[in-house]
Order: C-alpha cells, then structure tokens, then sequence
C-alpha cells in the first residue's frame, strides 16, 4: 500500500466513534444498514488499484434522502468525518477514508423516479448502477450520454460527483452540461432541492455545477436529473493500426472533419497497451494479428441510416488508407465484434492492475504534443519500469500510465514532479477526468491559480464549516488540514 496517508496528519479536531454513535445509527437506519463487519470495512476501506487503504470503523447506507440528512446532521454535531462511497471505482484515493472517517454508501437509494420519453429526461436516484442505466434507457430507446469501463460497479452519483468524461465525452460533452439537476444534502443536513428538469433556468447562479466533480467534498449526492439522447439505429466500429503517434493525430483531425456528424468515440492505445492487454486479459484477442503495430485507433460512428453511414465511414478509411494514416483495419462485422474491439481498450486498467504496481495520471494536453511525454517518461525511467500511453485521443486526454513489479521511491523520483511540470509548461491539467481524490491533492497548483484555489476554499468553508466531508482530499493539505 501507498505510505501516502502517512504524509497526511489525522484532523484532530474529529471525534472517534463510540458506542452512542452506533446506536444512534442503529436506530437511525436499522442493524442491517450499519456495517461493521470486518471483511466488508476490508473491502470498503480499500480502493481499486489496492494502492489506497483507511481504517474505518463504519460503513452506513442509507435508503432516502431524509436518511443521509440525518447522518450528516449528527456526524456534523459530533464532528465525526465522512466519505462519501459510490461505486469504488475511483482512481485517485478519493472513495476510501484516509483514516477512520465514516463511509456513506447511497446504493440503496437506486431507484428511477421517472422517465419522460418525448423529453428524454431520466430522474433517478444516486446509487443507481450506470450499467442499469445503460440498459434501461436502451429498452427505452435512448442512451446514456456517458460510458465508461468501469460501468458494471460504477454509481451515477459517483459519475457525477467526478465529472466522469468516458468513451463517448467526444459526442454527447461533458456531464457540465448533461446533467439538468440534481439534489444533493449539505454536511449540516440541509436537503439543496436543485432537481429541475428544465434545458434553460438561467435564474442566478447555477450551484449544481458546484458538486459536479467536487468528489464528495460539499455534499452528498442523492438524486440525478440527465438529459439522454435518443438510440440510434447504425452503429459501426473500426479498428485500426498506425505506424505512429502522428498519423494518429492526424486521423483525428481527419475524422472530424470528415465523419463530424455521426462520430461518437475516438481512441486510442500504443503497442505496450495492447501487449498488456493480450497477455493479462482472458478470450482477447488481437483483430489485427498479422504484425505488431506501433499504435490502435478506435473509431466509432453512431447515426440514424446504416447503408449512409456505412458507406461514408468506409470512404473515410480507404482515403486514411491511401493517405498513408492507417497501416492496417478492420470493421466489426456484428455485435460480438464490437464489444470484442471495446473489450480491448477498456480493459487496459484491468490488465494494468494484474501486471503489477501502477502509477496512473491522467492529463489534458494539447493533442499533437501529447504522445512526447510517453517518449520522455520512456527515457527517464528507461529499465525501472514500463511506460504505457492510451486513452480519450478526441478529447486529448492522454492516460499516461506506468507499471512496474511492485512501487518504489526510485521510480516514484523519476515520474514526479516531472509529469505535473510537463503538463503545467504544456498549460495542460493534471487531473482531465479522474479528480484530484488524495493523489492529487497538494498538487492542485499545476493546473490552479492561487487565487482561484482560495475561492474554493471559501466555498468549502460556506458549505461545510467542519470540514467534515471527504478531508484530506481535493484541496491541498495547508488549506484543509
Ligand atoms: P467512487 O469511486 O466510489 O467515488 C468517487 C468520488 O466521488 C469520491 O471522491 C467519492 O467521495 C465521491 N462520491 C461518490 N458518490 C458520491 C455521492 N453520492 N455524493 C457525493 N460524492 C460522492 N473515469 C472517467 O472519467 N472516464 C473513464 O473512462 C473511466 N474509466 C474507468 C475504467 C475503469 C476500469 C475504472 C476502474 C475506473 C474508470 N474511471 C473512469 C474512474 C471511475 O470509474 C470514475 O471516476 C467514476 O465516475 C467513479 O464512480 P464510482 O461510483 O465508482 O465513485
Ligand atoms: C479509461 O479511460 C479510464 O480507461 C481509466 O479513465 C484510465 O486507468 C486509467 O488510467
Ligand atoms: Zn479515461
């Protein structure tokens, strides 16, 4: 495990758990919804990489939104800390305690509160699964404007509260603007009714947006209103192979210009990615398997008329052909193929994990430069470890990830600062998708003014006095001990 919460220091103007305090939940929420079980607190205070661990006593879940109230009313007046827990699919420490905070998990609260068809407006709430969603939606004839490999687990209050991007950020934009309202409880348990359903309200200050991405540190999330598109009925994908990271660049600016309409996902992994992925995943197997190629580019369109569709994409990659961009491809024949060439490039965190210890940063930087800081990082460490690049190429978001047999200071040395000063020369950010969690946070600087920072700082004390919600994460450790 990270010897990170040792860099930390325990607030100790928290209280810790006593028997009154379970009682008090005990009757609050009923024995079965007060977890103190030690095998489930293991799994819960643990993140999914198994690099971040807390100590936790508790585990609370509660099944209404007047529940979470009232755990936060009384954690406030007991000054007892709080994580908030969705999915724990998290990236960046930002889901398991620190230290013995209380974890709130609202996925019992998974209910769909209703649908309107003709708007496509979908209310739910918090603790619904984003692969339920998924599935709902597409028996309704509609999509979920946000897709991700970690749809299985992962919660849409959990989404929101990370300003999750994914695989289809390139199409349908960012939660920002997807998500119409929600409604989230104060750490003093004040209910904020912000659940509007309506495309415009440009009545003051739009405060949703504050705890979209604020990673649990303002409030709980307890119900979502998202606007989804309609399904449509031509879906293609192809899966391609570039000699190297210009050509890659290059189909990018190729394919919006010239698939703009119907493009829906444009991604990308290098050659070390791949060769995780074939070694460490089960059933994968590689659709260009002639030779080894440098880099893989998947391309996806979604439209409404498959013969139109089919026929402009298979335009556009023969000219990408003859234009010297793409060396080798291959287009998914069916379902079955489809969701083998996604399997491929979702699982890069997966086979990551079962190769060993990894460091993940996950970057916004300029497209064309992006890739010259695999190189670098390839240079830096050059033995010590290995250096994988793949991720989000239409939103250039690299996901800059290394791995090595087990985590060392030595390598640890040689990634950082490096990579943040890198990214801040590039004027990039630090964290694109994933938030700042704990991982990140003393680092904020990189991608923050000063000045900014102080005002959410401000914003953390308005809404929060206490600090009793997520501490030790997002903002640095010298403003919020
Ligand atoms: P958790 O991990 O449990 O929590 C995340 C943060 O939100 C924590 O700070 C937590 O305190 C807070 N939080 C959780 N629920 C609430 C709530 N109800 N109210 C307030 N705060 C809350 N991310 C991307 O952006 N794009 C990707 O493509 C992507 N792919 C992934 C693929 C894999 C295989 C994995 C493991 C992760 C991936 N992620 C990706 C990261 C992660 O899945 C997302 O950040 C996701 O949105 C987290 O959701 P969760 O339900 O697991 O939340
Ligand atoms: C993805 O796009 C996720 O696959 C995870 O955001 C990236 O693990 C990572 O670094
Ligand atoms: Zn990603």
């Amino acid at each position: 495990f990270s010897s990170v919460s040792t860099l930390v220091q325990r607030n100790p103007s928290f209280s810790t758990l006593n028997s009154d305090d379970i009682s008090y939940f005990k009757g609050l929420l009923g024995e079965k919804n007060v977890i103190q079980d030690e095998d489930r607190l293991e799994t819960v205070n643990t993140d999914w990489m198994h690099k971040y661990k807390g100590s936790s006593k508790l585990l609370l879940q509660p099944r209404s939104t007047e529940e979470v109230s009232q755990i936060l009313r009384y954690c406030n007046s007991r000054c007892l800390a709080v994580v908030p827990q969705a999915g724990n699919t998290g990236l960046v420490g930002g889901s398991v305690p620190v230290f013995d905070e209380v974890i709130v998990n609202v996925g019992s609260m998974n209910n769909i509160i209703s649908f309107d068809k003709v708007s496509g407006i979908l209310v739910c709430e918090a603790g619904c699964i984003l692969e339920n969603l998924i599935s709902f939606l597409d028996n309704q004839g509609f999509v979920m404007p946000l897709d991700l490999g970690a749809k299985g687990s992962c919660q849409i209050g959990g989404n929101v509260s990370t300003n999750a991007g994914g695989l289809r950020l390139v199409r349908y934009g960012s939660l920002h603007g997807n998500v119409l309202g929600l409604e989230a409880v104060l750490a003093n348990g004040d209910v904020l009714d912000m659940l509007g359903t309506l495309r415009k309200d440009n009545t003051g200050y739009d405060l949703k947006h504050l705890f979209i991405g604020s990673e649990g540190s303002l409030g709980i999330v307890t119900k979502v209103s998202i606007l989804t598109p309609p399904k449509l009925s031509s879906v293609n994908l192809a899966f391609l192979a570039c000699k190297d990271y210009s050509s890659c660049q290059k189909l990018l600016v190729e394919a919006k210009r010239k698939l703009g309409e119907i493009l829906s996902a444009i991604e990308f992994l290098d050659d070390q990615a791949m060769v995780l992925v074939l070694h460490h995943l089960d059933g994968v197997r590689n659709p260009l398997p002639t030779s080894m190629h440098n880099f893989y580019v998947l391309i996806e369109t979604i439209g409404s008329d498959d013969s139109f569709d089919r026929e402009k994409l298979e335009a556009f990659l023969l000219s990408s052909m003859e234009g010297g961009l793409i060396s080798d491809g291959v287009l998914a024949q069916d379902i079955n193929q489809l969701s083998s060439f996604w399997r491929i490039r979702e699982g890069v965190p997966e086979a990551l994990m079962k190769a060993g210890a990894v460091y993940k940063y996950d970057l916004s930087l300029p497209v064309e430069k992006m890739y010259n800081l695999v190189n670098d990082m390839r240079v830096r460490l050059g033995n010590l470890a290995k250096v994988v690049g793949y991720g989000h190429l239409g939103d250039g978001n690299l996901h800059l990830n290394i791995s090595a047999p087990q985590y060392d200071d030595a390598i640890l040395e040689q990634i950082e600062p490096y990579v943040y000063e890198w990214t801040y020369k590039h004027r990039g950010s630090i964290s694109a998708e994933h938030g700042l969690g704990l991982m990140k946070a003393n680092k904020i600087y990189y991608s923050k003014t000063p000045e900014t920072v102080q005002i959410m700082a401000s914003i953390k004390t308005l809404l929060d006095p206490n600090g009793i919600l997520n501490p030790y994460k997002v903002l640095p450790h010298s403003i919020n001990p």
